[in-house]
């Protein structure tokens, strides 16, 4: 598992290969074995620098400082030649599990690295190596160990520092396994059962299934299906989907080759649709993180206005762009491995929280039990409210707070984002991060990004929290306005310490925002900007898939999914599954399953994310058909996160049998410092990005000329391909989610029964409303449950025919004594005044009756 992944990596990266004979090495250290004492050397005040009688250099180093380089032992004056490779090798040892820093840099800011290793030591004596090739020509470069930051005191011992030129650059190869690929979790039982195998042969090849006794099970030929761009390989396909029985540890061969294990089952994905939506507890900022709560994982709250934190409960605007208030913006969770919270990013990741729990209320096959309360491990649990909505409003209240006050330059619009002066190092707890912080100048971006999450908001918390969910609809409509009086206030690119979330085209966040206002109050005004909106009959559903910077598509599937009065309700529903179809037809044309095709082959930052917006787009075509053949191509694009692709890797943290665990954090930085946890498990890794060796030091050493599945590396400090963030964790609950409802995947039944839903006169603040059902099964129903949901905060009050009961939005009709049978085409209505907290006065989109699905 975990260390066995790191085991294999560190090696690849770290041994240096032999050095060429023909091409004499120089050492470039001057008394590198301390022969000479503690000549050429050097350390910062509090170091005193003594050689003991074996030669051995020993320091004392005071614990209780900060940083790694508040105390430092160096060399200067080394030379190096640009494009020329060295071996840099050392002999250490210090406290057990120690971390310390060892770099070959620019001896002044902006102190460019050419090597920057963070080795973790023993008390026992070990041999560190590593090979570099030199980027730049550098008269006076300077090898430095940074060993500061200890909380105790403890002694680094040094020798045989050596730097020798000449030596031959590693080669990266990804160590991948067998070539038969799999999902690595499993397989729904009646669902599709698909593999890919990696190959020269250009025939068919026969393959085995066998269950866990080795007992083969089924066999079958394989089908050739040439190279693939996505990963320049010669690949087969495999489909095994006869087999339907399910079992833990089943292992698929071709070709000589024996994939990794896989169960077949109908519970593969409850667990990871709740681990990747307790990912968010452990992302707050501004509340202590409870080890009771998250083991392992429990930490001080960060940026609550302790020191060394200087935000976040007053933070004033960034220097270049005054103000003269300062905001309260603690809480809300961080955005990523970073200490930086971002409104755009923010909002559609707290939208598609929102959405995750939305989808049990609305989707034929929704299960609202699944995402009630008490079902995550969360500080609000057992509060009568949903735990994603507990979650979801951490962030919220955040969002809210990024708001510029009413009576400021500006106000209503919301600051772009909250961020350090400067980019931090890693490992850095949240609670010792020592940066200023300050506010970034509002954006229309940030504010329709407010605006559209805030409205969703005032509908799902109507049951819950009348007052929060006015506040929040107050907040939506102001920005609203605040953004259609300043339609062009851009975030660029650029910038330090922080991510940009640079836009210039916020179109797509008017249509969204546009939407989600409508659907939560039904106004005129708000419709109209929809319908007029070019993004409403546009092609939304584009080969990239939406994301934090393309938003259009989110506006057409709230339209599409929440109920509402929209007069083209049915067209914006079709062209959901129009758009759908693109995807499905990647999956079903690409040899590893993936739901992302670009025309140009080339995978985005945070890849991974794309796919999996993508399969949101094809599981929405699925609750608006209910054409299986887009089920079937949601559990087969999960198959590719899950690994069957190139690596032959799991994306997602603690599932399969090889996965990613060593995203880019400052607090899950195991890797750096094995006193740190990895990221808890359901912990999305972005996944391959082309563009990445462009980017982080990693790739740049690693992945240069990479095909684009390859581009990736489970390396902490490969941040352009393997972060973690809200954004990207966020689809991946959703599609698990998704993915837990199907059950065994079997064909739906057909509906045993039929429901007509009557509003029958409306007011101002209520309704009636009268609602038939019918039986349209062969047997008679005995007593009688219709279930629907609100999703626009109406409550029911009295009722007729029928005993009515609401929880948060869930309504449940009981039969009378005197009705609780219904014959084979038979019918009962019974009827019930509703009240109305605000605007729209949807149909419900769903009703189950005794828990089967009706028409
Ligand atoms: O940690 C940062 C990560 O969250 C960002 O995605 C990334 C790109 O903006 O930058 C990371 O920070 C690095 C910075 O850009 C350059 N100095 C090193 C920082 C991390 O080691
Ligand atoms: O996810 C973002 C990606 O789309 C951008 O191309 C990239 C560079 O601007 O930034 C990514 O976002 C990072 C943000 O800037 C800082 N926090 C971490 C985010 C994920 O890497």
């Amino acid at each position: 598992m975990a260390l066995g992944a790191t085991a294999a990596l560190s090696a690849s990266l770290l041994v240096a290969s032999p050095v060429q004979a023909d091409d004499e090495p120089v050492e470039q250290i001057v008394n590198g074995d301390f022969a000479d004492g503690t000549t050429g050397w050097w350390a910062t005040e509090g170091i005193d620098l003594a050689v003991t009688d074996d030669g051995v250099l020993c320091v004392d180093v005071p614990g209780g400082t900060g940083d790694p380089w508040d105390q430092i032992i160096g060399q200067n004056d080394v030379p190096l030649v640009a494009g020329e490779s060295y071996a840099f090798s050392f002999t250490a040892s210090g406290a057990d599990a120690r971390p310390v820093r060892a770099l070959v840099q620019e001896p002044v800011d902006p102190w460019r690295t050419q090597l920057d290793e963070r080795p973790v030591l023993s008390g026992e004596s070990a041999r560190y190596e590593y090979v570099f090739t030199a980027s730049a020509d550098m008269a006076d470069a300077q090898v430095a160990f940074q060993i500061g930051g200890a909380d105790e005191d403890w002694t680094f011992c040094l020798d045989d520092v050596s730097l020798l030129g000449g030596a031959e650059p590693p080669v990266y190869e990804p160590d991948t396994g067998p070539r038969v690929r799999v999902n690595q979790v499993g397989y729904l039982p009646q669902g599709p059962k698909n593999a890919t195998v990696v190959t020269d042969a250009e025939e068919a090849l026969p393959w085995e299934l066998a269950d866990a006794d080795g007992t083969v099970v089924a066999e079958g030929l394989t089908v050739p299906r040439g190279l693939d761009a996505s990963s320049g390989q010669n690949v087969h396909t495999v489909d095994f989907g006869a087999l339907t029985r399910p079992g833990e540890g089943y292992t698929l061969t071709a070709d000589g080759e024996t994939s990794h294990p896989f169960d077949v089952s109908s519970d593969l994905y409850g667990a990871l649709a709740t681990d990747a939506l307790e990912f968010y507890y452990t992302q707050r900022s501004g509340i202590e993180i409870l080890d009771e709560i998250a083991p392992g994982y429990g930490r001080q709250a960060g940026h609550v206005g302790v020191a060394p934190n200087q935000g976040d409960t007053e933070v004033t605007c960034h220097p270049s762009s005054p103000c003269d208030y300062a905001l309260d913006v603690s809480g809300g969770w961080y955005d990523a491995g970073d200490h930086g919270k971002y409104v755009v990013n923010g909002g559609i990741s707290v939208h598609q929280l929102m959405s995750v729990y939305e989808r049990a209320h609305t989707a034929p096959t929704g299960d609202p039990a699944r995402v009630a309360d008490s079902t995550l491990a969360v500080p609000e649990r057992d509060n009568d409210v949903p735990d994603v909505l507990d979650e979801a409003r951490w962030q919220m209240e955040f969002l809210l707070s990024m708001q510029v006050p009413e009576g400021e330059e500006l106000a209503g619009m919301a600051h772009h984002k909250v961020h350090d002066e400067r980019w931090t190092g890693l490992p850095l707890m949240p609670a010792d991060d020592p940066q200023p912080r300050y506010l970034h100048p509002p954006s229309t971006a940030a504010t329709l990004n407010l605006a559209a999450s805030a409205a969703q908001c005032s509908r799902v918390f109507a049951p819950y929290d009348a007052d929060f969910a006015a506040d929040c609809l107050e907040s939506a409509e102001t920005a609203w306005e605040a953004a259609v009086a300043e339609p062009e206030r851009y975030a660029t690119a650029g910038g330090e310490g922080g991510g940009p979330y640079d836009d210039t085209d916020v179109t797509d966040e008017f249509y969204w925002a546009a939407a989600e206002l409508y659907l939560a109050t039904g106004d005129d005004v708000y419709e109209e900007a929809v319908t007029s909106s070019e993004l409403h009959t546009g092609d939304v559903f584009s080969e990239y898939g939406f994301s934090w910077q393309s938003t259009g598509a989110l506006g057409r599937l709230q339209l599409a999914t929440v109920p509402s009065a929209l007069d083209d309700r049915d067209r914006v529903r079709d062209s959901v599954v129009e758009g759908a179809e693109r995807y499905a037809r990647a999956v079903e044309e690409h040899p590893y399953g993936i739901a992302y095709a670009p025309e140009n082959g080339e995978f985005v930052w945070g890849s991974n994310s794309q796919v999996l917006n993508n399969l949101v787009v094809v599981a929405t075509a699925y609750d608006i058909t209910g054409d299986v053949r887009f089920r079937d191509a949601v559990a087969e694009g999960m198959d590719y996160v899950l690994g069957r692709n190139a690596l032959n890797r799991s994306y997602v943290t603690g599932y399969g049998t090889n996965d990613s665990v060593n995203q880019h954090s400052r607090w899950y930085a195991n890797q750096l410092d094995p006193s740190l946890p990895n990221p808890p498990p359901g912990t999305l890794a972005g996944g391959p990005n082309s563009d990445a060796s462009t980017w982080d030091p990693v790739a740049q050493a690693n992945l240069a000329g990479c095909a684009p599945q390859f581009c990736y590396i489970d390396h902490i400090d490969s941040w352009a391909t393997n972060e973690l963030t809200i954004n990207w964790n966020a689809p991946l609950a959703w599609v698990a989610g998704f993915l837990a409802d199907q059950g065994d995947a079997a064909l739906p039944a057909g509906a045993p029964c039929q429901v007509d839903y009557e509003i029958q006169g409306q007011w101002r603040e209520g309704f009636t409303a009268q609602v038939t059902v019918r039986n349209t099964g062969e047997e008679p129903v005995e007593g009688w449950e219709l279930v629907w949901s609100f999703t626009g905060g109406q409550y029911v009050d009295r009722h007729w025919s029928a005993v009515l009961s609401q929880s948060g939005h869930s309504v449940t009709a009981r039969n009378a004594d005197w009705n609780a049978t219904i014959a084979p085409g038979g019918e009962v209505t019974f009827g019930f005044l509703g009240g109305l907290p605000s605007g729209a006065n949807s149909v419900p989109a769903r009703f189950t009756l005794n828990e089967s699905v009706c028409a």
